[in-house]
């Protein structure tokens, strides 16, 4: 039987990958013994309609391997989506780091990547209000190297020690399990309203930013201060960012809502098709240095992980690029299996002292122990290294290696002394010396206390649309929690942040803004401390606002991948439908035909156009922008169809660019647009089909200045 050819891809790790994979076809069905199987629909009987035998080995083989086919999901990051792709670095980063995967420009480094939400289970929604994992495996030569980071650069937390009681608090309440990926609930507000040095983590969660419009259209961020090192030895301190190409955009809160309910794998598909359309979701990796003797010029701590460094201080250098162009043959073998650690370093890169970091330091490994069953959880292939593995660890369960000779200790001289000791100048990593005097002691640096700065900064960044955005958050979230001391509680710590957001949100819960919170407001203390040294300092803006904090720029980064809905019906002119459709393929957008039936929709000349969704199986909420097409038949159906008119508001509720043939006017006429109709391009509407001024329009991703005035009721 010929044997299916295989094309290799030319990536080291693609290709050590291969070895392990199965391909089905024009194969012959067998056991897990190569025991090829004739009747895989009957279990062995005692005749016809007798009981089934226990000798049935091939029947026992497939339902033991069914019942043991679930692991237990990350306690944290449990829904997430992957892809394979190359790092390529702009230039060598020799003066900061000797990682030979940012020394040398000429070699790509194959990665991997996997996105995912937070608090949710595996099956939940990928539209929560949550933070977004963003965590990347480079397969470099000198091992591997995960920078696993979030989308967002702060964290809610600033010892590890809180990082259990956080989780528990966001996760479903213990005694129903509800609700689901989701932190609108009493438990979650409850620690965060004792906890004053979440409040930066909470101005980010409850904007835009939880709601992505896509995994691709997303920021990402180490999140904690790293160390580079160079070949001398020197030291400076790193913050690591990911620049989205196509840049960092939202979806509005009811969309979300929606989305979860019509296509709750909305961000999964998203990555998935833009790989497989071959429109690569690219990121530009950035560095922000500060050099260790200004490491305490900036106002802030760099070991305290709420806290960013403005790019107005210390711009973000653009270093190289991620490109996402492969998607997973498995998702369990791969994106499931694939086990990051932020321990998992190369020389070159190196941890600081953030107490939450040391914290992440043991976690990771510990948690693959019991999702992944086995301390041999690197020899799965998605975990495996492209550089050789040598040394003395040995056995336990599923054991692939075979580790060959006779000793597995060190020194030896029968196996002649091997594995050798890497010397500094073969690649052998070794430590920062960094100095350290100091007592033991279960404290935290009085540098730490300074919670509600970069809180009001990320809050005077916003837009006015995304401050409204904001403010409606934490309305919603805070709207659910039935406990009303927790609400006052919030509010409190709001009004410390910014006493006009604190009002606008209070008006919406029906409550009142405390006028002195109480004191100490931070109860996440030891037992033994004097309050006032937990005390948070007063706020200090450094800067007013940072333009790089919103998301509301402006700014066209073109429509590549950008999915646009084509309404139609019988009867639709042909011609403006594929004048449109060419115009915005040549953007690289993706058009989708929607009707109000499948199959096929005749256009006025009697030809047949292949219908990509109906009214009934997609929805306004799972695309960019919508284009009209002419016709007076096709116009006349879908004027008679409520869910076209409901496509047509709710594409205007959520203010993206709407385009339209002059023949649409008499449908546009019987929806919530006509009222807005006079408006000039800048608002979105482009009803005389001018294809230039949609593809500008669809570029800026949408027009949330004009969102109150389109609060229609869709
Ligand atoms: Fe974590 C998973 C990111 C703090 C403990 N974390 C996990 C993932 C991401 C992050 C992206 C999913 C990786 C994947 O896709 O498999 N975590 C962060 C960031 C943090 C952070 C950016 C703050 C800077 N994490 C953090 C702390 C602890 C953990 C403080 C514990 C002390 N994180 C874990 C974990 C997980 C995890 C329990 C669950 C699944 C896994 O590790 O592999 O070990």
């Amino acid at each position: 039987m010929a044997k299916k050819k295989v094309t290799i891809p030319d990536n080291e790790k693609q290709q050590e990958l291969e070895r392990d994979k199965e391909h089905p076809e024009d194969t012959l069905l067998t056991t897990n013994q190569g025991l090829k199987i004739n009747d895989n629909q009957n279990s062995l009987k005692a005749g016809e309609r007798g009981p089934s035998l226990l000798e049935d080995f091939i029947l026992r083989e497939k339902i033991t391997h069914f019942d043991h086919e679930r692991i237990p999901e990350r306690i944290v990051h449990a829904r997430g989506a992957g892809a394979h792709g190359i790092f390529q670095l702009y230039a060598s980063q020799e003066k900061y780091t000797k990682a030979k995967f940012l020394n040398d420009t000429n070699t790509a480094t194959p990665v991997f990547v996997r996105f995912s939400t937070v608090a949710g289970s595996r099956g939940s929604s990928d539209l929560a209000r949550d933070a977004r994992g963003f965590a990347v495996k480079f397969y470099t030569e000198e091992g591997n190297y995960d920078l696993v980071g979030n989308n967002i650069p702060v964290f809610f937390i600033q010892d590890a020690m809180k990082f259990p009681d956080l989780i528990h608090a966001v996760k479903p309440e213990p005694h129903h399990e509800m609700p689901q990926a989701a932190s609108a609930h009493d438990t979650f507000w409850d620690f965060i309203s004792l906890m004053p040095e979440a409040a930066h983590m909470i101005m980010w969660v409850m904007s835009d930013r939880a709601i992505p419009r896509s995994y691709r259209m997303m920021e990402g961020f180490g999140v904690n201060t790293f160390r580079l090192i160079n070949e001398k030895g020197e030291a400076h301190f790193v913050k690591f960012h990911w620049k989205p190409v196509l840049g960092a955009h939202a979806v509005a809160w009811d969309e979300a809502l929606k989305i979860s309910g019509k296509d709750p794998d909305f961000h999964r598909r998203d990555l998935w098709e833009a790989i497989e359309n071959k429109q690569y979701p690219e990121w530009e990796l950035g560095i922000q240095i500060v050099a260790a003797a200004d490491e305490h010029t900036l106002g802030i701590d760099l070991l305290d992980p709420t806290k960013l460094i403005p790019e107005e201080q210390v711009p973000v250098e653009m270093i190289g690029k991620l490109t996402l162009n492969r998607n997973p043959d498995n998702f369990f073998a791969e994106t499931e299996q694939v086990a990051f650690h932020p321990g998992h370093i190369v020389p070159g890169i190196d941890f600081t002292n953030d107490p939450l970091l040391q914290g992440r330091l043991f976690s990771y490994t510990d948690t693959q122990l019991s999702r992944l069953g086995s301390p041999n959880f690197h020899e799965i292939p998605i975990n495996r290294a492209i550089s050789a593995v040598h040394n003395n660890q040995r056995d336990g369960h599923m054991r692939q290696t075979i580790n060959t000779g006779r000793t597995s200790y060190q020194p030896n001289t029968i196996g002649g002394g091997c594995p050798f000791q890497a010397k500094l100048s073969e690649g052998g990593f070794t430590s920062y010396e960094e100095r350290i005097d100091a007592h033991k002691i279960r404290d935290r640096s009085e540098s730490f206390s300074d919670h509600f700065s970069q809180a009001k900064l990320f809050y005077n960044s916003q837009s006015t649309a995304e401050k409204k955005h904001l403010t409606d958050a934490l309305r919603f979230e805070l709207g659910k929690v039935e406990i009303t001391a927790i609400k006052t509680r919030m509010l409190g710590i709001l009004s410390q942040i910014d006493r006009l957001l604190a009002e606008n949100v209070a008006a919406g819960l029906g409550l009142e803004v405390p006028e002195q919170p109480e004191k100490p407001i931070n109860q996440g203390i030891p037992a033994d401390a004097d309050p006032e040294k937990y005390e948070p300092t007063p706020i200090h803006l450094i800067i007013e606002s940072s333009a790089a904090l919103s998301m509301d720029r402006k700014e066209n980064k073109g429509i590549v991948s950008r999915k646009v809905a084509f309404l139609v019906a019988d009867g639709v002119d042909g011609q403006s439908l594929e004048d449109a459709r060419d115009a915005l393929l040549d953007e690289g957008a993706v058009v989708k035909v929607i009707a109000p039936h499948g199959g096929f929709i005749r256009n006025a000349d009697g030809e047949d156009i292949p219908v990509d969704h109906t009214l009934l199986t997609t929805a306004s909420v799972l695309f960019d922008a919508l284009y009209i097409p002419g016709g007076a038949a096709s116009i006349a159906a879908l004027k008679q169809d409520p869910d076209a008119i409901h496509f047509i508001n709710e594409t205007f509720r959520h203010c993206k660019a709407i385009a339209a043939h002059p023949d649409a006017h008499a449908l546009i006429n019987v929806t919530y647009v006509a009222s807005h109709a006079d408006k000039n391009k800048d608002s979105g509407l482009y009803l005389d089909d001018d294809m230039e001024a949609f593809i500008a329009g669809i570029g800026l991703h949408r027009f949330w200045d004009l969102e109150e005035e389109r609060k229609v009721p869709a």
